[in-house]
């Protein structure tokens, strides 16, 4: 039997200590305090601590997130429940000899580690800061690290093993810096439908951007082919990629259609899901593995109300392969990017030939080999449009 009663003072315990963990690293900066609401990760919100001061650590979180920590601390309840008894001893901090986890959950302060097949619920030694490395997380989904076993289902992460690769986006609330959202990972697959949401270049492009910058090999996959007259017309609108040499995959989890090509593309490596609320990516890893507990909206009208069935990255073990599947997001990738540097991530703009001006912007100017390109159809209008769009969303 799980005992509420510990498992709520031991949440609570550990959100004090975040944020005690937070006020000294910013008192150390020299901020301001503001005063906070309750911690909202608490499982109980009429738990009677006090109001304190403390710092605004507690962000206004996206929809579905209250749902998802109840959910996550429901789970974190019935591992408990089940780890009960396991009686786990804690170990020494003696660094090396410390087991190594990988996390595949992150929430405020928090973090749920796989170890040795176990997943616990973890803290973040308080010694972490995250102005050693530039982020404004410590901690990310893929990161492996190494871990302090504590009560039972309990750990505390020690330190964090180098990383192989960082995909990274601009911090919500400072924008200047970079928050990890996936740590380690070798693939991004963007995910695109044909129709409902209809296919989005522009978004594509940044993906593969983004897959660029942070050093991950790249694939598209269209899925929802189903919905469209026939393949050959998927086909006609994503033949530019396909020239540039990118892997593209046509899917369909009603009829089966590319599925088993995509289950191959991930076996054996670590990709990060991009795309759209709605284009179907739990769907497919659900395709992909059955047994896989997934949440998939319930209608396809669904992304039409702007709700995100996904609402934090987390990892999952596919029976090859490790996935890490992200909300709806698209603001990753291009943070940094001038606009000037935006052509060298499009090789067929790049290679173009001499524009007249050696500081050519491709948007204008006389004499440009680009626009010339366009006009002949060697470039892909539509992949030129997305050229525009983005540039003309990089600050200069
Ligand atoms: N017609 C068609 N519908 C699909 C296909 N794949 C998924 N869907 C539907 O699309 C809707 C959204 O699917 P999800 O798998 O939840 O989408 P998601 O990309 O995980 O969305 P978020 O979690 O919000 O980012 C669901 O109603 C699915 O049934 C497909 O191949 N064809
Ligand atoms: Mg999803
Ligand atoms: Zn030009």
């Amino acid at each position: 039997m799980v005992d509420e009663k510990r498992v709520k003072k031991m949440l609570q315990e550990w959100a004090e200590y975040g944020q005690k963990q937070q006020v000294r690293r910013l008192k150390k900066r020299g901020h301001k305090e503001a005063m906070v609401r309750k911690k909202d990760w608490l499982p109980d919100h009429d738990a009677d601590w006090d109001d304190v001061a403390a710092p605004a650590v507690d962000r206004v979180v996206p929809v579905g997130e209250q749902e998802r920590r109840k959910q996550l601390w429901d789970l974190a309840a019935r591992r408990l429940e089940g780890d009960a008894g396991a009686g786990a001893a804690p170990v020494e901090p003696q660094e090396t000899s410390l087991p190594t986890g990988l996390v595949i959950e992150v929430s405020t302060g928090l973090a749920r580690v796989e170890v040795d097949g176990r997943v616990l619920l973890c803290t973040l030694r308080g010694a972490f800061s995250s102005d050693d490395h530039g982020y404004t997380n410590s901690i990310a989904v893929g990161d492996r690290v190494r871990v302090a076993l504590g009560g039972p289902g309990q750990g505390v992460i020690e330190s964090i093993l180098q990383r192989r690769s960082v995909l990274a986006r601009p911090d919500v609330f400072a924008a200047a810096r970079q928050q990890v959202l996936v740590a380690n990972a070798d693939q991004l697959l963007a995910v695109a439908s044909w129709a409902e949401p209809g296919f989005w270049p522009e978004l594509v492009d940044r993906y593969l951007i983004a897959a660029q910058r942070y050093g991950l090999k790249p694939i598209i996959c269209l899925n929802k082919v189903d919905l469209a007259v026939d393949l050959d017309e998927c086909r006609r609108r994503l033949a530019p990629y396909r020239d540039l040499g990118y892997r593209v995959i046509f899917t369909s989890t009603l009829t089966g259609l590319g599925v088993a090509e995509l289950k191959g593309a991930l076996a054996g490596h670590e990709t990060v899901l991009a795309g759209l609320s709605g284009v179907g990516k739990s769907s497919l890893l659900k395709a992909i593995q059955p047994s896989l507990s997934m949440r998939v909206a319930a209608t396809s009208a669904r992304h039409h109300e702007g709700r995100h069935t996904t609402t934090q990255s987390s990892l999952i073990h596919l029976d090859e392969g490790v996935v890490v599947d992200t909300p709806g997001i698209r603001e990753f990738g291009l943070s940094g990017l001038a606009p000037s540097e935006l052509c060298a991530f499009y090789p067929e703009l790049a290679g173009a030939g001499p524009c007249r001006f050696p500081d050519c912007t491709h948007l204008h100017e006389p004499g440009c080999a680009v626009l010339a390109g366009v006009e002949q159809g060697s470039i892909s209008r539509m992949r030129y449009e997305s050229y525009r769009k983005i540039r003309a969303s990089l600050k200069s």
